[in-house]
């Protein structure tokens, strides 16, 4: 069984004017679909065919032998996980046992987002940062290229890509603006709280 490019869970214009179709076009369409395409490569006809993505994910972390398969399939694990972190009309402030969380592991919401901005930001290069569930408390971190949560003993909860394709059609250089965006507008509680439970 081959991989398959995840279909967007909203319509390629719903995170407009925040993120714009044309950027999904080519991030979901171009980009998220390389992987799957050079994924499907690499295991075809091999030892690693019919293993499950998340089995990939967690046999290629850390092997040098194994990085075309780690970087290929985490990356899609981690574009399909950032689009569920979005969703239209999203945003603001949470809501239910996340909101609650955040009160009292990371001192309330306006901590939140300042030190999510903060590791959104000081990302060098390309990567993600991430609100995630670390041994029962919320922590916020950031990682490079395509390394993620899971292979840490973390649980992922909400991630950004802050990779320069996420939002260079959007916003050219200026990433303090997307990563504003997504914190005001388009961050999925719903979603966070579901991974949370
Ligand atoms: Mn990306």
């Amino acid at each position: 069984m081959a991989f398959e490019l995840p279909v967007l869970p909203y319509d390629k214009s719903a995170l407009e004017p925040h993120i714009s179709a044309r950027t999904l076009e080519f991030h979901h369409g171009k980009h998220h679909q390389a992987y799957v395409t050079n994924l499907n490569n690499l295991v075809k006809d091999g030892p690693n065919a019919g293993k499950g993505l998340e089995e990939l994910i967690r046999e290629s972390a850390g092997k040098a032998d194994m990085a075309g398969i780690f970087n290929n399939a985490a990356q899609i694990w981690n574009h399909t996980f950032f689009w569920h972190s979005m969703k239209p009309k999203g945003g603001g402030k949470p809501t239910g046992a996340i909101a609650a969380k955040i009160d009292s592991d990371l001192g309330g919401y306006d901590k939140f987002a300042e030190a999510f901005k903060q590791a959104a930001l000081t990302q060098f290069g390309s990567g993600w940062a991430w609100l995630v569930l670390d041994a029962g408390k919320l922590k916020i971190t950031k990682t490079g290229n395509a390394d993620l949560p899971m292979v840490h003993g973390q649980t992922a909860l909400l991630t950004i890509d802050v990779w320069e394709h996420a939002y260079y059609i959007d916003y050219q250089n200026r990433r303090p603006d997307f990563v504003a965006a997504y914190l005001e507008h388009l961050v999925n509680w719903d979603f966070a709280n579901r991974n949370l439970a």
